[in-house]
């Protein structure tokens, strides 16, 4: 069974800009363009400016008539991305697989929680380590699949969690406006509504034929949609990650059998790292040092493997040509392509 969850900041760049500015909390504050300017848009406002009916994309002056006397403040950028950041390494440590989507949402498969209830309790745990760390809070929606999570963060809104298990999927989309299904945009919407279908509960009824008339071949993944089928995977990106671990002898040495030993325990070192941090490898790469500080790297990529043995027979045949040279100063190892069992083996650890 697969468990996805869809976390995203509640009023973030206006919550980032609270937080810097405690004197803000409990006034309306909207983050944007400069109203005295007159052009440009609404980033985003706290709660206390959409009481005014204040809303991202709205022109500024438009949110400066609904609300005067809000806090209006220019967009600074670097600072929501540097809080960003900070927050997706967070939740990255909770995920099976982790996908960010914007500078303030992400999807995390949890699926290794094996469970509805040991999943929100992951929530609640994301929550509090977000609310301790940064003091912002978020909203976290958890369902089977990447639709309903999205739709069940926004429903949770604000610093709320809310779980949509298999069975209350249709009552939890039928009610919803088709357009609030991830997938469905304004110009569909809009045939939709043309054609007498608003909810979702009218898409998921409607007569496949029909829709293929207006739609060509996307009825299908729209009404899929609607029957709140959705197999798109949480889509890992691609990081960079290595351990290192390197040896400077306290006299060059010349003695292969003692450089080799090193380079065996460096091995063992970068291996139990591996371990305890749930990764396989896939590149060993050897460095050597002279005493003359001429230094060279060899290495060599295969499939991912998770055993020291492989890792020290591959990083022996690497050293070698390196022998019988000249006085080595230094050895290293460095152990990359990793592929990360991570977020799996933590989740673990929680139960
Ligand atoms: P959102 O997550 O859509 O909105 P939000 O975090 O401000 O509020 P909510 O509690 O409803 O999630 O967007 C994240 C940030 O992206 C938002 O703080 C500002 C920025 N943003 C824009 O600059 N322009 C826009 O039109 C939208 C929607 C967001
Ligand atoms: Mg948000
Ligand atoms: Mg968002």
């Amino acid at each position: 069974m697969r468990i996805i969850a869809h976390v995203d900041m509640d009023y973030f760049f206006a919550a980032v800009e609270e937080k810097l500015d405690p004197s803000l909390k409990g006034k309306p504050v909207v983050v944007g363009a400069d109203p005295k300017k007159g052009r440009g848009v609404v980033s985003t406002a706290n709660y206390e400016a959409r009481k005014y009916g204040i809303k991202s994309g709205m022109p500024i002056t438009r949110a400066y008539k609904l609300c005067p006397q809000a806090v209006f403040l220019p967009v600074r950028q670097e600072r929501y991305e540097e809080v960003s950041e900070r927050i997706m390494e967070i939740l990255k440590k909770y995920a099976d697989r982790f996908e960010q989507i914007s500078i303030d949402e992400a999807f995390l498969d949890i699926s290794s929680c094996g469970d509805w209830d040991r999943a929100r309790k992951l929530a609640e745990r994301i929550k509090e380590e977000i609310r301790r760390k940064e003091g912002l809070t978020c909203s976290i929606g958890i369902g089977p699949n990447k639709l309903i999570a999205k739709l069940a963060s926004e429903a949770a809104k604000p610093d709320g969690i809310k779980v949509v298990k298999p069975e209350d999927i249709r009552t939890f989309l039928e009610p919803l406006p088709v357009r609030k299904i991830w997938g469905i945009g304004p110009v569909t919407a809009r045939l939709l509504r043309e054609h007498g279908i608003r909810t979702v509960r009218e898409l998921a009824e409607a007569d496949l034929q029909k829709l293929a008339e207006i739609f060509g071949r996307r009825a299908w993944e729209i009404h899929q949609l609607a029957l709140g089928i959705d197999e798109s995977p949480v889509q890992e990106e691609w990081e960079v990650k290595s351990v290192s671990r390197e040896h400077t002898f306290e006299r060059d040495l010349e003695d292969e059998k003692r450089i080799m030993e090193k380079l065996e325990e460096l091995s063992e070192d970068a291996w139990k790292w591996l371990k305890e941090n749930g990764f396989l490898y896939r590149t060993v790469c050897v460095k050597v040092r002279y005493s003359d500080f001429e230094t060279h790297t060899h290495q060599k990529t295969d499939v991912p493997h998770s055993d020291l043995e492989f890792m020290k027979e591959r990083a022996r045949e690497l050293l070698k040509p390196f022998l019988g040279r000249k006085p080595i100063r230094l050895i290293g190892i460095r152990i990359s392509g990793l592929v990360g069992l991570e977020g799996q083996k933590r989740i673990k650890e929680y139960f």
